[in-house]
């Protein structure tokens, strides 16, 4: 079997995505996420310019192969440019082995360890009434566990608070939202206590601090949301220094979470190795595919480390469905981000995986079970936009 074609298609039904479409001479092709929010067409070119001479006339089949080749053979390795690219690859090729095998991706991952894949979902609000409402429509569309976002008093545009009419900048630079970390500090144990009076001591409670702390602002924030009992709190300081978190550890018994941003095992070596989170955050799409994701989950195992793979908005449909069945195979699951997608998106990506209850479901689709509406997909062309950056009251640009 032999590739003889791949191309990359760029869509934007609603939000920017980049799909690698890979063709064999069997007829058989697959499809690979290569999604990199505000720098996507980095990762297009890429791909059409560096990636797809490279991989016509190979064999399909051999995916580690081709994966060692693409990340050592470029000499510059890592990088979430390189590891998107990567990433769309081994999806592609592990969803032509599976379509070849007539099975779903998951069989060939070992098999379900699970019968179905636990998500959370996100609300936010301005204020607390606004997120109380948030809070009642995730819960009834089925969310078994919530991430709560909120405003913060004095701050006019908060990250992952929804607006009622977003700027969406000038397509050339991106929208600025103001931050305040001493009064995010302060607000946000108030209102995990205003949601846990309304909500009860049940509902999984989740909280993304988006890397704005400094170690001691994360370790005493931890402490601070602790009679709250959060489930995790997300990416509490940046962890480019990852002995940063030694401290927020030594101080907390929240429960942590990293790894979004991050492209390699390297990224995690200290975090895992000295156990000081307790998920890994990685999506499929930019951590170099479904190949060495399962080697960090088996990494991570070996420290209590549960997965949590990342699924905002910016992942594709492609994306996520070579997340669920990962989450479905694996056994050290924790929990799967679900932020859902529009209609447009759906009809321009069909596919298997289903949302039932708060749970995932892979389907039973042979390879990763998604399709790409090509015709559909050229009605949506790529717009530039990008995230907001954020500064300090005095101007000082801050960590996003
Ligand atoms: O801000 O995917 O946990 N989820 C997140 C996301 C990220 C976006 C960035 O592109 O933090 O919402
Ligand atoms: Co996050």
């Amino acid at each position: 079997m032999k590739i003889v074609d791949a191309k990359v298609v760029l869509t934007s039904p609603g939000r920017n995505f980049v799909t690698l479409k890979v063709e064999t001479d069997e007829g058989v092709s697959g499809l690979g996420d290569a999604t990199l929010n505000g720098r996507e067409l980095a990762v297009a070119s890429y791909l059409r310019d560096h990636v797809v001479p490279l991989l016509l006339g190979t064999d399909p089949h051999r995916i580690e192969d081709t994966w060692q080749s693409l990340y050592r053979g470029a000499y510059w390795r890592r990088g979430p440019v390189t590891m998107a690219a990567i990433a769309a690859v081994d999806v592609a090729l592990w969803d032509i082995k599976a379509k070849v095998a007539g099975l779903p991706l998951y069989q060939l991952l070992g098999g379900a360890s699970r019968d179905r894949v636990r998500t959370y979902g996100h609300a936010s609000g301005r204020d607390v009434p606004q997120l109380f409402d948030s809070i009642r429509a995730r819960l009834a569309e089925g969310y078994p566990a919530i991430r709560v976002q909120t405003g913060v008093p004095g701050l006019k545009r908060v990250y992952g608070v929804q607006q009622d009419a977003a700027p969406s900048g000038d397509g050339v630079r991106p929208v600025v939202e103001d931050w305040d970390t001493d009064a995010y500090l302060r607000s946000l144990p108030r209102v995990f206590d205003a949601v846990r009076q309304e909500f009860g001591p049940d509902l999984v409670l989740l909280h993304d601090a988006h890397h704005r702390l400094t170690p001691i602002q994360a370790a005493r924030l931890g402490k601070d949301l602790e009679p709250y009992d959060l489930f995790w709190l997300e990416d509490c300081t940046p962890a480019e220094n990852q002995d940063g978190l030694r401290l927020v550890r030594r101080h907390t018994t929240t429960p942590l979470a990293i790894g979004e941003v991050f492209n390699t095992v390297f990224d995690y070596q200290t975090l895992v190795s000295e156990q000081l989170i307790d998920y890994v955050r990685s999506a499929v799409t930019h951590f170099g595919g479904v190949s060495p994701l399962r080697k960090l989950f088996d990494f991570a195992a070996q420290h209590q480390i549960k997965s949590a793979i990342h699924g905002p908005e910016d992942i594709s449909p492609v994306g996520m469905a070579a997340a669920i069945h990962l989450d479905l195979a694996i056994h050290n699951f924790g929990i799967q981000e679900y932020a859902g997608h529009t209609e447009q998106t759906g009809a321009v990506f069909p596919h298997a995986y289903t949302f039932t209850d708060g749970y995932l479901h892979p389907g039973e689709a042979a390879g990763i079970g998604v399709e790409l509406e090509e015709e559909l997909a050229a009605a949506y062309p790529y717009a530039p936009a990008y995230l907001p950056i954020n500064r300090l009251q005095d101007g000082t640009v801050h960590d996003w």
